[in-house]
């Protein structure tokens, strides 16, 4: 479904929704791996615009769930931005648009599934971060975020991709993509196979900790790239968006997730290698914005276990793009035939960069972690 150029009458799909809106005209908007994002514009100076997406269910298999969940989210964070002076749910939630038969998502003649959100105005979304403010803003945003979610009942919400970080899944995959190999492509990645065999035992031990139930499941937004945050006009962080992945899962991923695209001095798809570089302010702004707002209700191991999650995404990431590039390029939206290759190169490459400084990581976690917490972290887990 990714991959093939559908042609769809926007304008139609628009008016299952009840807008208040002229449009004038319906565009494609937004970097995103996954869902097809259309920019809606409302003739009506002064009104509001929209965001239409198309979700993809071959990725999601449950629409409705996956909506429920975003539902009860939003919902749930806007009732505690209430209670919170000088926060502005209006802008700082994303807002669902219901469609006529009071549903929130359309579903079209073909089986395609469509969501409408307010356009957020006055805002953007950056895929390489350049200031320490950005960065701090950002740690806090993800913070917040899972803080105000704390209080609400994880077993509401469903898992609208299972397993979706369970790194010896993923490594599994892999294998089975390795054994397939259906476009003769195994034989130009032995050195990245190399790469992920001799890390294995050391990428599960989150996985390891929360089977030893020493990490708490909370929930968690699982896809903390630094672009699904909205930055209003003075780079403050304003609302945390793509809520799709929001289901249980440990705070360590979220934390090593935004890591792993705020740290890179370089794209997460960069070519020319030697430009993958960790920019280690702005790891440390992030880590502290983050754990300003976090640390009131992370338990010890929680906070020891921040640093695996920034060794662990960047392999993560490289397993899943190694395994698409394997499988023929059915999962992520490619642009050259290569694209997840160089995709995984380059998480390589900034993997080996963080295992070079991962005792200041570590430390600098620990260290800010005490700060916010008056030196006193509590050890309940
Ligand atoms: P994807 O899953 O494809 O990444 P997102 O939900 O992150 O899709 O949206 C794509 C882009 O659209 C974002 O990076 C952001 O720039 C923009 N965006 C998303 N939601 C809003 C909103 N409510 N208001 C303004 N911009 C938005
Ligand atoms: C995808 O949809 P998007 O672009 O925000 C992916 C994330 C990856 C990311 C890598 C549902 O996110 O898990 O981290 O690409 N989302 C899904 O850029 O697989
Ligand atoms: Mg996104």
């Amino acid at each position: 479904m990714t991959q093939t150029k559908e042609q769809f009458n926007l304008s139609d799909i628009a008016l299952n929704f009840r807008i208040e809106a002229d449009t004038a005209s319906i565009t494609p908007y937004g970097p995103g791996h996954i869902n097809d994002t259309y920019y809606v514009k409302n003739s009506n100076n002064g009104e509001s615009d929209y965001l239409l997406q198309r979700i993809n269910h071959t990725i999601f298999r449950d629409v409705p769930a996956l909506m429920s969940n975003i539902y009860l989210v939003t919902t749930h964070l806007r009732s505690k931005l209430k209670e919170i002076p000088d926060a502005d749910p209006d802008k700082e939630v994303l807002s669902l648009v219901k469609t006529n038969d009071s549903l929130y998502y359309y579903l079209d003649g073909q089986g395609n599934y469509w969501r409408m959100y307010k356009y957020i105005t006055n805002t953007k979304s950056i895929d390489i971060v350049e200031t320490e403010e950005q960065a701090f803003e950002g740690g806090k945003a993800f913070g917040r975020f899972q803080t105000l979610l704390s209080d609400l009942d994880i077993n509401l919400l469903h898992y609208t991709i299972p397993d979706f970080h369970h790194i010896g899944l993923r490594l599994t995959s892999l294998n089975a993509a390795l054994q397939a190999d259906p476009l003769d492509r195994k034989k130009t990645i032995s050195a990245e196979v190399e790469f992920i065999q001799k890390r294995t035992e050391s990428m599960c031990a989150i996985l390891k900790l929360g089977n030893e139930k020493k990490l708490p499941l909370r929930i968690t937004h699982n896809d903390t790239k630094f672009n699904n945050i909205l930055l209003d006009e003075n780079d403050r962080a304003q609302c945390v968006i793509d809520l799709d992945t929001v289901m249980p899962g440990y705070v360590a991923y979220d934390f090593g997730d935004a890591i792993r695209t705020i740290i890179n001095a370089a794209a997460e798809d960069e070519k020319e290698l030697d430009k993958v570089k960790l920019n280690m302010p702005l790891f440390e702004a992030f880590t502290e914005g983050y754990l300003k707002e976090s640390a009131s209700f992370l338990t010890e191991n929680e906070i020891k276990s921040l640093p695996l999650g920034v060794l662990l995404f960047p392999y993560m990431q490289g397993v899943r793009f190694l395994t698409d590039y394997l499988n023929g390029d059915t999962y992520y939206k490619v642009h050259f035939p290569d694209h997840n290759l160089q995709r995984t190169r380059a998480q390589f490459q900034l993997l080996s960069k963080l295992e070079e400084q991962y005792s200041k990581i570590e430390n600098f976690i620990w260290e800010t972690s005490g700060i916010y917490l008056n030196n006193s972290v509590s050890g309940a887990v």
